[in-house]
């Protein structure tokens, strides 16, 4: 099957990038919550040379090292679960967080970050983690890290929402930075 983890690296990278920014990179559409059709998917994935057996995606959902995409139940339709820039409605329900979540981030954009607060971007939320390694490894990904911790309690006191994906990445709109600590 998967054996070779380069190859399941590589598609699972396409995936993200047609599942959740450019479904019409492979001519492919995604409905208002994301799904789209799993042989329609794999017939666009090998006309746009990226070939998958349906036991290769089987195996692809089961074992992303960040369970990145889900099946519906009858396995006919699949979306990413968060980190869409797209516009699609994730139906996320609103749950509390533990009091404290971290953000890994870079130190280039510090001086960003005091004047607007932890911003989504092209994302729909903000990314959280509640564990400090997934933090780091996430920071790590734009330059030299820096990790934040971000007061949830207070947050939620306030009344500001968050969210927790089915891969459990925590999600709200934006962290204005008196909620942030810089701990590493
Ligand atoms: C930074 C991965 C300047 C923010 C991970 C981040 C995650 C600001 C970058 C998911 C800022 C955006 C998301 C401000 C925030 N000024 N920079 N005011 N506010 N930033 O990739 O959180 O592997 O969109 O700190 O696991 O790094 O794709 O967000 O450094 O869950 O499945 O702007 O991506 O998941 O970068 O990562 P991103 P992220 P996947």
């Amino acid at each position: 099957m998967f054996t070779d983890e380069k190859k399941l690296k590589r598609t699972s990278k396409f995936l993200s990038l047609v599942l959740r920014h450019k479904p019409q990179t492979i001519a492919i559409t995604l409905d208002e919550n994301g799904w789209t059709d799993v042989e329609v998917l794999m017939k666009q994935l090998d006309a746009f040379q990226h070939p998958i057996t349906f036991q290769e995606l089987e195996f692809l959902v089961k074992n992303n090292n960040k369970k990145r995409f889900a099946f519906n139940e009858d396995k006919t339709k699949i979306r990413a679960n968060q980190g869409h820039s797209v516009n699609v409605d994730l139906n996320l329900q609103p749950i509390t967080p533990p009091s404290i979540l971290y953000h890994g981030t870079a130190e280039k954009f510090l001086n960003s970050i005091k004047e607007k607060g932890l911003i989504k971007k092209n994302r729909h939320h903000v990314h959280l983690s509640a564990d400090i390694e997934t933090a780091r490894s996430v920071g790590q990904r734009h330059g030299k890290l820096i990790i934040f911790e971000v007061n949830t309690q207070e947050m939620m006191e306030r009344g500001v929402l968050f969210f927790k994906s089915e891969n459990n990445v925590w999600l709200t709109d934006t962290v204005p930075f008196h909620f942030l600590k810089q701990i590493d």
